[in-house]
């Protein structure tokens, strides 16, 4: 066959030229025994690591895990290690290197199609991916001004106009979620990776002391109460690691109080 042609006539040049083009997706490190190895940032900080963690764990996804504490002198050299991005989470695989939370995610729903960690209903899958989307990247507000902080308690802080606008549009999606497929579960019902992506979020209400009525309380309390999502917040109150800039929130008027 003509295909089959091509591969025997490529020269040692041609293939270490393949060889050298797919060495960004390679990777050589090892990925031990269950053949994923996850890299992540601190527990009490990194809020997509979080996401991809508990996606694994949630769904029984056997890893190896590495974390690499940020904002040390030695951070961007450990995390160049597995990725030239310099973020984090990184998942090994395959001899591939995966280096972006959602991009994680879909990889290992195609994987593993049979543990349906994408809703399977056609439109509910649609929309889960809308949300993920929208926060992988939006809600810049949140972000800048509620950073992640397990650990921590703010009730208040972190109100700036941005924030406040993003809070409300989380509510909006999670209420329309909720009340149209998750039936006062989970978003679509079911865990899948939606609640995954927004575990982050719900542990940024608590530190925030943000409240958003009884029925989406409900909805926080049960991701916080995920087996997942319990195992990595308790191991993120047990990391002592204090990074400063994460731990005095922005004021309402929207100057920083960070030092
Ligand atoms: N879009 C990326 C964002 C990853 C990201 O920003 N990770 C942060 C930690 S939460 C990081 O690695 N920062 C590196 C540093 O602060 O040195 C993803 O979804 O994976």
């Amino acid at each position: 066959m003509e295909s089959h042609q091509a591969i025997e006539t490529l020269d040692r040049e041609q293939v270490e030229q393949l060889d050298a083009e797919t060495a960004p997706l390679r990777s050589d490190k090892s990925t031990g025994p269950s053949g994923f190895k996850l890299v992540i940032a601190n527990k009490n900080y990194s809020s997509w690591s979080m996401r991809a963690w508990v996606a694994m764990t949630a769904f029984g996804i056997p890893f190896e895990e590495v974390r690499i504490a940020l904002d040390k002198a030695d951070t961007s050299a450990k995390i160049a290690q597995y990725a030239k991005s310099g973020r984090l989470p990184v998942l090994l695989a395959d001899q591939i290197t995966i280096w972006d939370s959602l991009a994680i995610c879909e990889y290992l729903a195609e994987r593993f199609p049979e543990k349906a960690m994408w809703p399977t209903d056609t439109t509910a899958r649609a929309l889960a991916r809308c949300m993920c989307a929208e926060m992988h990247s939006g809600f810049g507000g949140l972000r800048t001004a509620m950073p992640m902080n397990i650990r921590a308690r703010f009730p208040g802080e972190g109100r700036t106009p941005e924030a406040q606008g993003d809070i409300g549009r989380i509510c909006e999606i999670w209420e329309e979620c909720l009340s149209h497929f998750g039936h006062h579960d989970f978003l679509f019902g079911d865990f899948s990776i939606a609640d995954a992506y927004f575990a982050p979020v719900v542990t940024r209400f608590q530190t925030y002391d943000v409240f958003l009525g009884a029925a989406l309380q409900g909805y926080m309390e049960r991701v916080l109460a995920h087996p997942a999502v319990l195992k990595w917040t308790s191991q993120a109150l047990a990391e002592t690691e204090v990074i400063s800039k994460y731990e005095a929130p922005i004021e309402t008027n929207g100057k920083s109080k960070r030092r």
